[in-house]
């Protein structure tokens, strides 16, 4: 075995343990979906107080194991092209088992239900719902995660320095003002992992921030501290967070569209243009969240509001315009994978057009906080970054060993995408009849959505269950000492 592969199959160990710890991650918060909506649609009973425990804990995983997976993806393409420290993606994974671990025993033994938002004084303030104990174990999780994932992104962004020079450099801005030729820019993997590194590192630094002083006014309540202020931290943490998630995710469409079509994805001057707007307005839109606070600063919310119309749409109307235009009579061979990411592309897209709908003040009268919010996010979490999880999953299994794809896993495609259509459809329904968010009771006439969107659910849950199986039957295959060949890279080396 050559010191390359030795290498090469070390780094892919990492990220293919973090991508089973993302799978059962996944199955486990999905679960808990589906009996939330299970006790909303009447079918089961549970006390109100148990459904936000479920709330909690769904939101946190959904959340935390996007995340993974998304910066698994981020770091397995990008350690292509800049060198990245393995020591920090394994703290990270160690770092995120143990904020999982803390987040379940502070929500199901000590009961705190206060949801993945935190929103001051919340934690502290639970009417006695939950203790001390319970919000501090949930809280102090939230921070080890947090400094688990900070490191990571410090880490990329020292590694992107020390290629590039600077990270408006990572971002092609030299191209951009034309110093440098557009045939020496950034690839894509790089330019996205720049993005996701400049706003994530300030979410981090925000959310870390915000926890602390939860922390601190959860021991000691005297010590209190200004709520708008709190508030704008925990979304600007929040918002970037989730959002940054298919930022990652979408370096899988760029790289495996590429090897799979033999055609080079470069970064054009429009490409790193908008990925530059992007990088701007995900850090500036986090005000739609505050939208009901009249105390806000005017031209903030004017800001907030405005921007959102265009957040993500110029990356998305670049990566969609260029996934279309690479496919384009190139004899591409579809298979989980590349099937997977083109998934994605739609989901992403059809999940961007209700949250633009919701971003127009005279819907937003009307639909906020209603189930309508959930169903955007459902569609382009769930059917988007969910989706290029499991095409990075199919991925590597391919590359690695080549191993065979059944009819099972692409009835399971078929099932995973419907069954997330109805998901989320089901929520649009419930926001379109005016039915709540986050309410454990609903009213007889606001269940037979909920009811629908739990057996889209079991769906899912299946489809995905049989991703997973795959993926583990991978690494059985790959353990017997059929190893990682990476035989794209080695083409493309
Ligand atoms: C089988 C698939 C899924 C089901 C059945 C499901 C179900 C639910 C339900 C019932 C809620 C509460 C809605 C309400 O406010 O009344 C919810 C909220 C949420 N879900 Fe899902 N979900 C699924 C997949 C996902 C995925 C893939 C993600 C993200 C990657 C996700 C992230 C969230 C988040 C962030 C919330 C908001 C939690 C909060 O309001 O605090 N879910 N989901
Ligand atoms: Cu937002």
């Amino acid at each position: 075995m050559s010191e390359m592969m030795v290498r090469l199959k070390s780094r892919n160990n990492l990220i293919v343990t973090q991508m089973v710890v993302t799978g059962l991650t996944v199955i486990v918060g999905m679960i808990f979906g589906i009996i939330m909506l299970l006790v909303q649609g009447g079918m089961i009973e549970a006390m109100p107080a148990t459904f936000y425990q479920f709330l909690t804990i769904h939101g946190t995983f959904m959340i935390g194991a996007a995340a993974l997976a998304a910066t698994a993806i981020m770091w397995y393409f990008l350690s292509h092209y800049v060198e990245l420290s393995k020591k920090i993606l394994k703290i990270n994974l160690v770092l995120f088992i143990i904020a999982a671990v803390m987040v379940t025993v502070g929500t199901f033994s000590f009961e705190y239900a206060g949801a993945w938002t935190f929103l001051y004084p919340l934690p502290a303030l639970s009417a006695s719902a939950w203790g001390t104990i319970g919000a501090l174990f949930y809280l102090i999780g939230m921070l080890v995660m947090g400094v688990g994932f900070l490191l990571l992104f410090i880490d990329s962004g020292r590694a992107i320095i020390k290629k590039y020079g600077s990270l408006g450099k990572g971002l092609g801005w030299d191209v951009i003002i034309g110093k440098k030729a557009e045939k020496d820019a950034p690839p894509p993997a790089v330019v996205a992992s720049t993005m996701v590194t400049i706003v994530n590192t300030t979410a981090l630094l925000s959310g870390s921030t915000v926890l602390i002083m939860n922390i601190i006014n959860v021991i000691n309540p005297a010590f209190t501290f200004n709520p708008l202020l709190a508030k704008n931290l925990t979304y600007a943490f929040g918002h970037i967070f989730a959002n940054a998630t298919i930022y990652m995710g979408v370096i899988v469409v760029y790289e495996l569209l590429a090897r799979y079509t033999k055609r080079p994805w470069n970064s054009s001057r429009v490409f790193l243009v908008f990925w530059t707007m992007s990088t701007f307005f995900t850090l500036l839109v986090y005000p739609h969240h505050l939208l009901m606070d009249s105390v806000m600063p005017r031209w903030m919310l004017i800001m907030g509001q405005v921007l959102s119309y265009a957040n993500g749409l110029p990356v998305l109307v670049v990566t969609a315009y260029g996934a279309l235009m690479i496919v384009y009579k190139s004899g591409i061979k579809w298979d989980m994978a590349s099937g997977l990411a083109y998934l994605s592309m739609l989901g992403w897209t059809i999940g961007v057009i209700p949250a633009i709908v919701d971003s127009a003040i005279v819907v937003n009268h009307v639909m906020h906080n209603t189930k309508w919010v959930p169903g955007h996010f459902h569609m382009y979490m769930g059917l988007g970054v969910i989706a290029m999880t499991f095409s990075f999953m199919y991925f590597l299994a391919k590359n690695d060993n080549g191993l065979k794809e059944t009819m099972v896993d692409k009835t399971a495609f078929f099932m995973y995408m419907f069954g997330l259509i109805g998901v989320s459809g089901s929520f649009l329904t419930s926001g379109a009849i005016s039915t709540p968010r986050r309410f454990a009771t609903h009213l007889p006439e606001w269940m037979g959505p909920a009811q629908f969107g739990a057996v889209a659910g079991i769906l899912v849950v299946i489809a995905i269950t049989i991703f997973v199986i795959h993926f583990i039957r991978y690494i059985s295959v790959r353990n017997k000492g059929n190893i990682g060949s990476d035989y794209y890279d080695k083409k493309l080396a």
